[in-house]
């Protein structure tokens, strides 16, 4: 497995070299994250994004992510251009990143990570929720969900990422109730089926994102949720590029969901680990906590010994944390805690591969 840290580019308060100082650190996880997704993704600065990571003895690994347009998601006339959009931007982070050699001369193909989650990417209630110790985690709480109406005015949580403004975010959200989730599957099947030839052709392993919380969401259909969905998306599309982004926190924020068994079940497709715990205190409601097993609901060190077994050795990442020691900055994303949790997963596979031995 290969360490790996997101940065969110020359925004981001996080400064390379400090990435760099954590042990084993060498891959960044990154993205043009303010392309339109109906736009393709401009070479000369996916390009210059390299160069400044590889000056840092950094290497970019991982896409993270290309977002894909809603009127695939919902099926629209118009899908294809989108997707065309999509693959063209497959094709530059192929072009770009893929003779990745040069800073750690590593060779294992470039991985895109994706995700089909309708209107909301990853959804919180609580960005700073202030634990006992003084730090703050991110939190789901269902029921401040199911009392909120995402046509109001007023709708707002704090820890919802969209890219709509209140009116098209309403209209989408009723389309998505109309669309249902097997229309939405039908969408995804079509989506991979145009997009993974061009994947392979670039040399570039897709790598699926788990709908983050793993359940619909003010009734719109959410589908990547469980080891079903999982089996399901590996039956559509046989190809070695149709892969898993495995985010143990996401699987883990629902119980029905046995995560290490899921690491275990599909370690042969699983292109990218995201490492992160997570606390339930109900059926639906859950607060991120620090890495360590001890702080969480997850075994962390079983999910890590049943990746290491089953043979996965792609990169991995310490995922949100907490903000600690009176760090600022991007809620998840800030470097104290996610560097502790870098060196807590180090341990965890250098203990695995010694026990396999
Ligand atoms: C949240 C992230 C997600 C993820 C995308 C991948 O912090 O894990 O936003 O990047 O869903 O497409």
């Amino acid at each position: 497995m290969q360490l790996t840290f997101r940065w969110y580019g020359e925004a981001d308060p996080i400064p390379l070299p400090y990435i760099r100082q954590i042990p084993a650190m060498r891959g960044v996880v990154a993205a043009l994250y303010d392309v339109d997704p109906a736009e393709p993704w401009p070479r000369a600065r996916l390009a210059s994004m390299r160069s400044r990571i590889e000056e840092h003895g950094l290497e970019f690994r991982v896409v993270e992510s290309i977002p894909v347009h809603e009127d695939v998601k919902l099926g629209l006339p118009s899908r294809d251009g989108r997707i065309e959009a999509f693959n063209a931007s497959l094709r530059v982070a192929g072009e770009v990143l893929g003779p990745r050699s040069r800073a750690t001369g590593s060779e294992a193909p470039v991985v895109v990570t994706y995700n089909f989650m309708p209107v909301f990417d990853w959804l919180r209630t609580d960005l700073v929720l202030r634990n006992p110790d003084g730090s703050t985690s991110l939190y789901y709480d269902q029921d401040r969900v199911d009392a909120t109406d995402p046509f109001e005015d007023s709708f707002d949580l704090p820890g919802w990422l969209t890219r709509y403004g209140r009116d098209e975010q309403a209209r989408l959200v009723e389309r998505y109730r109309e669309l249902g989730s097997e229309e939405l599957w039908k969408n995804y099947e079509y989506f991979l089926k145009a997009v993974l030839p061009v994947a392979e052709k670039a040399g570039v392993f897709l790598a699926v994102h788990p709908d983050d919380p793993p359940w619909p969401v003010f009734g719109i259909p959410r589908i990547v949720t469980d080891a079903a969905a999982l089996r399901r998306i590996a039956g559509m599309a046989p190809s070695p590029a149709n892969g898993i982004c495995f985010c143990a926190g996401t699987f883990g924020s629902s119980a029905d969901n046995d995560v290490p068994s899921m690491a275990a079940e599909f370690a042969g497709r699983i292109r990218f680990a995201h490492l992160r715990n997570i606390r339930r205190s109900g059926r639906r409601t859950f607060a991120e906590t620090a890495h360590w097993t001890g702080s969480g609901s997850l075994d962390m060190g079983a999910i890590v010994r049943a990746l290491v077994s089953g043979g996965f050795e792609g990169p991995v990442r310490p995922d949100h944390g907490r903000m600690i020691w009176g760090e600022e900055g991007k809620p998840g994303y800030g470097l104290y805690d996610r560097a502790l949790g870098s060196q807590y997963l180090l341990g965890l596979v250098e203990q695995a591969r010694a026990t396999l031995k």
